[in-house]
């Protein structure tokens, strides 16, 4: 009894025919300075988890320096510090907010808009943090030797982009054009294509 029924509960927790994405990234300087691998748009829609993200700020830096959350989602902005900070929130050097933070306190913003939101603190110049405002779930964040797993994503083409706050404006400007499925390799991301 227990094999089968346990196989039926794996199935059910995966949606049909999707795929586990599996890939790397292949030049050493992507491999050190990237953050976080994305798909850029996927069909249909993703509701954002009810629960906020949180990004903090801790000894005078935001943490974590990237912060990927879905669209629509929300982010708790909190301050640990016993000093005023504020949120200066700018995409594509428009600004998007400027909200001061008082000691301890905090706010929340829901994210409406897909893209990097670029965070600095006008008080402290140090402070410097992105949230990756993303169309979908399926990203993730490239272990020590760049390798990168998303699973139950459907099969088909896609673009592939990469974020670090280190990354050149070409490399963040990137897009990796992949295959998902229908026995597709792995993917290999490289800055001077695919080999
Ligand atoms: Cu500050």
């Amino acid at each position: 009894m227990r094999g089968p029924f346990l196989l039926l509960l794996f199935a059910a927790a995966t949606s049909a025919g999707a795929e586990t994405l599996t890939g790397r990234l292949e030049d050493p300087s992507l491999r050190r300075k990237t953050a976080l691998v994305y798909v850029e748009k996927a069909p249909g829609k993703f509701a954002a988890p009810t629960d906020a993200a949180v990004m903090s700020q801790i000894g005078n830096t935001y943490s974590p320096r990237v912060l990927p959350v879905l669209l629509g989602g929300k982010v708790d902005f909190r301050s640990s510090d016993p000093e005023l900070h504020n949120v200066n929130a700018r995409e594509n050097k428009q600004q998007i907010f400027n909200q001061a933070v008082l000691p301890h306190q905090g706010f929340s913003k829901k994210m409406d808009q897909a893209g990097v939101v670029h965070l600095s603190c006008n008080i402290h110049k140090e402070m410097s943090a992105d949230i990756v405002v993303l169309q979908n779930p399926f990203f993730a964040r490239p272990d020590a030797q760049g390798g990168f797993t998303i699973p139950n994503v459907p099969p088909g083409n896609y673009v592939m982009r990469i974020f670090g706050a280190e990354l050149s404006d070409e490399q963040r400007a990137k897009a990796f054009k992949v295959t998902v499925g229908g026995g597709a390799p792995p993917i290999k991301l490289a800055m001077l294509g695919t080999p």
